[in-house]
């Protein structure tokens, strides 16, 4: 009897994924072990067609002696299309011992290689429009089909929005297909498996495209069609009959076209949706089509066709309204109870002809009334039209709106609470981090950020979600990236969107400010475009995967070769546009921008990326540009001490962000490096423990004093709950991150309308210090193979836990402050991995495991003594210290 199994059998992160066109696609799996001290001395993996393993193996890795059981490519033979592999896994501990094959999971392909697609592109034919608005087209066909389907997929794709229907039911719960990505270049497919909604007889698919992204409003000029000027659709439905042959229906000029109820649907100015035009039946089999055009037949976009490359996004959860409130003005609100991303559900019985409207927006004025100024020329409203008769149900199909409030118009106010629902929609993230501690206020805090996660992780990282921008702003994805990885799974999601960035790179390197990109936004500023470089390193530190690096080294090294090209000096930046530190505090009256010199904040960004480039190198064994690119990095920082530092070692520029830039990228020589965190602590204590920094600055200003021994600094700089803090915001009841510390001022007014957001998720990677620092949990390895465990507990807390479900496996801690000073501290560490977790106890101090000694304790691999810490390496385990 061995005590270990494997289970969680993963591809490319998912749970049994359809349609995957990886053609080596990476198999983890998670090992449980009764014992402490677990470590996999080999693995072995199959493939196969079928879940019992009974026929031909397709491939078998025999035993490998590694201890590797995360990111294992497929080696086996070259892959075939539209086909499910099964695989499963067994391994050997250290001692010889076998567990039991794990249970089978699977992957299936998608299309593998060009010229599987049959069907071609459709679209409806040109019509006069009946008003400004541009209704959604209705796509449909019918088919017969023989008792004998044992399977069918969809593929499926278009250029607009889609939701597919088949037999008058949708496809699936997924939401936002295609996805946005670089769509002239990359466009994505989706699979579906609609066996069970197939039956014998007749049959129908329908489809509803509308503009989304591709050729609806972005930005805030108020343009469209930035990437194309028709809706399109492409479908291809393949059937695998019982005896083994396939049928395939695919969109063509057979197909039928109309417009329907839904008479406009833009991202930002939501539906219009007139139910007396409704079409019973227009999705399923023998509807009346005879009036509807015929679908033209349309060139096919020149964009690469790629499967679905992250989760796809859906309704996550719902929630129920709080309060109705009647304004003074007399405005008749929902107030949800957070601000959140997605769309209100409602069921309304009315006469045919009523008009309901509901207006989304983030917050209330001083005056508590309905406010949407801060949206810019974003509508966020949803107009919807009662057929009458019976109770009627809507929700939008292809627009998403963020909110905490809702203004509705032409439902009696007693209808509102039961009947309208909060839908949350996100691409479906796993979950994987939990933070918690004493202090009630910073959980809010806690929350506040995951809800800013939750509302900007729609299919591409967001600055925000509600006005006329929602753009994939590259500088907010970089410095909250690591803080994501906290709390969800995000590897696919940023693969996919680092895919896009590449594509979007021009042949010198640059990159725009904004991915997908939209081109009024501009390009190559410091900071925003380094999240080339440090989104693929953070996505490999924290998962252990390497794939990332290859696909991304081309991108990254050309950015960091952009940038070589733009100074004055080849080791300095300091030309070009950048957004500095932006909205940083000690910006000059009426200006965005931060005090800290712009040249100096690119050239720390030259540095870090250089740095990192030189060590993306090395782990692909590219030598030579390693050792180049270390010699670029030094030159680097040896020219910004030249310009940025004086000769006694003084950072020239007295800013809180030039110190904390200065710091946490290594820039300072060694002995000036403390006298440098003291004047960041003096100048913050000056300040009356407050922060002046901006989006650079803020997200390593707390671990930069921790690291330098100011951890108490930093826990009092997070408790600040003056103006400006993150506190502030909580106490004003913000249930997600704000864009700026003052959103709303003290005294109730807001800041700018220009640029006001709710929820903006930059200032919530202080999230990553809650984690590192206060939970604890950190990594000397990539992916956590070997963990650092090493809370710094503060006054302030009785108590904290955190929690990482890691590619290992969960990895917890969680401390409390018992009587008599001592300290409880509850330790969990995956198999398979170490961790050195460093207690803070003086010689001499009792340190105990379980209640007995360190010296009885099992999993104990080393242990080492400092004047104030006992740094002891451990097996993996459940572990109790008191000290
Ligand atoms: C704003 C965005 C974003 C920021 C840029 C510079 O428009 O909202 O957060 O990165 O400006």
């Amino acid at each position: 009897m061995t005590h270990f199994t494997v289970s969680d059998l993963s591809v490319n992160y998912r749970k049994n994924p359809l349609g995957i066109d990886d053609l080596r696609p990476r198999l983890s799996w998670r090992i449980s072990a009764e014992t402490r001290g677990f470590v996999q001395n080999a693995y072995q993996v199959q493939v196969a067609y079928d879940p019992d393993f009974g026929a031909e193996i397709v491939w078998d890795s025999q035993k490998v002696e590694s201890d590797r059981s995360v990111h294992i490519e497929y080696q086996g033979p070259a892959l075939k299309s539209r086909t499910r592999y099964y695989f499963r896994v067994r391994v050997w501990d250290r001692q010889g011992n076998v567990s039991a094959w794990s249970a089978p999971a699977y992957w299936e392909t998608a299309f593998l290689s060009a010229g599987e697609w049959q069907a071609s592109w459709i679209a409806a034919p040109p019509r006069s429009e009946e008003s400004g608005d541009e209704p959604c087209d209705y796509m449909r066909t019918d088919f017969t089909l023989p008792d004998n389907v044992v399977s069918a997929r969809v593929y499926a794709t278009s250029l607009g929005l889609y939701r597919l229907y088949v037999n008058g039911v949708p496809a699936d719960d997924t939401l936002f297909g295609p996805g946005w990505t670089s769509y002239n270049k990359r466009l994505q497919y989706q699979t579906y498996d609609v066996t069970s909604l197939l039956s014998a007889g007749d049959n129908a698919l329908g489809c509803i495209v509308g503009n989304g992204w591709y050729r609806g409003y972005l930005a805030w000029e108020g343009k469209k069609e930035h990437f194309g000027k028709t809706r399109a659709l492409m479908i291809q439905l393949y059937m695998t009959l019982s005896d083994g042959s396939e049928r395939i229906i695919v969109s063509d000029g057979n197909w039928r076209v109309s417009s329907g109820p839904l008479r406009m649907s833009e991202l930002y100015h939501g539906e219009t949706y007139d139910a007396r035009l409704e079409m019973d039946g227009w999705s399923s089999p023998g509807f009346a089509d005879q009036d509807w055009a015929k679908a033209m037949i349309t060139n096919p976009p020149e964009s690469a066709l790629v499967a679905q490359e992250n989760e796809p996004a859906r309704i996550i959860e719902t929630i129920r309204p709080i309060a109705v409130v009647t304004t003074p003005k007399g405005e008749t609100v929902l107030d949800m109870g957070q601000n959140m991303v997605g769309w209100v559900r409602f069921t309304v019985r009315a006469e045919a002809g009523t008009v309901v409207t509901l207006q989304h927006a983030e917050v209330l004025d001083r005056d508590g009334n309905f406010y949407t100024g801060n949206l810019r020329s974003a509508k966020q409203t949803i107009t919807y039209i009662c057929r009458g008769g019976e109770a009627e149900t809507f929700e939008p199909h292809l627009s998403f709106q963020g909110f905490r409030y809702v203004k509705v118009t032409g439902v009696p106010q007693d209808q509102l609470l039961e009947s309208f629902i909060g839908c949350v929609i996100h691409t479906d993230l796993e979950p994987t981090g939990s933070f918690r501690c004493s202090d009630e206020l910073v959980n809010q805090l806690q929350h506040n950020i995951l809800w800013g996660q939750k509302g900007n992780f729609l299919d591409i990282p967001t600055d925000c979600p509600q006005r006329d921008e929602r753009l994939g702003w590259t500088g907010d994805a970089q410095v909250f990236i690591r803080t994501a990885a906290f709390n969800m799974n995000v590897v696919p999601f940023f693969e996919k969107w680092l895919k896009d960035l590449a594509a979007d790179q021009e042949a010198d390197g640059r990159v725009p400010h904004v991915i997908p990109d939209v081109p009024i936004a501009g390009y190559g500023s410091a900071a925003w475009g380094d999240a080339a470089v440090i989104c693929p390193w953070t996505l490999y530190q924290c998962y252990g995967d390497i794939r990332v690096l290859e696909t991304q080294y081309p991108s990254m090294k050309a950015w960091v070769e952009y940038i070589r090209a733009q100074g004055d000096d080849e080791f300095l930046w300091n030309t070009g546009f950048h957004f500095g530190d932006w909205l940083g505090l000690d910006a000059k009256e009426n200006s965005y921008i931060g005090a800290t010199p712009k040249d100096l904040i690119a050239t720390v960004f030259y540095a870090y990326s250089t740095e990192l480039l030189a060590k993306t190198a090395a782990v692909l064994g590219k030598n030579e540009d390693a050792k180049a690119y270390e010699g670029l990095h030094e030159n680097i920082v040896r020219a910004f001490r030249k310009e940025f530092v004086t000769p006694n070692g003084r950072v020239a520029s007295p800013t809180q962000t030039a110190y904390v830039l200065a710091l946490m990228f290594d820039l300072l020589e060694e002995q000036n490096r403390p006298r440098t965190a003291k004047m960041l602590a003096e100048h913050i204590e000056e300040n009356g423990v407050h922060l002046t920094t901006g989006f650079v600055g803020t997200p390593y200003l707390c671990l930069v004093l921790s690291r330098f021994g100011y951890t108490e600094l930093a826990y009092r700089l997070v408790l600040q709950k003056e103006y400006p803090s993150w506190l502030y915001s909580v106490i004003q009841g913000a249930t997600t991150i704000w864009e700026h510390w003052d959103g709303i001022k003290q005294d109730g007014s807001f800041w700018s309308d220009d640029m006001n957001s709710y929820n903006h998720y930059a200032y919530g990677a202080i999230g990553d210090w809650l984690y590192r620092v206060v939970g604890g949990i950190d990594l000397l390895e990539p992916g956590y193979k070997k963990i650092r465990i090493q809370p710094q507990i503060g006054e302030q807390f009785s108590w904290a836990e955190a929690s990482l479900d890691s590619v290992y496996g969960t990895i917890k801690v969680d401390w409390s402050k018992q009587d008599h000073g001592a300290v409880k501290m509850d330790v969990l560490i995956p198999a398979n991995t170490t961790a050195e977790v460093v207690i803070p106890a003086n010689q001499g101090d009792d340190i105990l495991e379980n209640g007995e000694r360190l010296d009885q304790m099992a999993g104990l691999l080393g242990m080492e003594q400092t004047a104030q810490t006992y740094i002891l390496l451990l097996g993996s385990g459940n572990y109790s210290f008191t000290f």
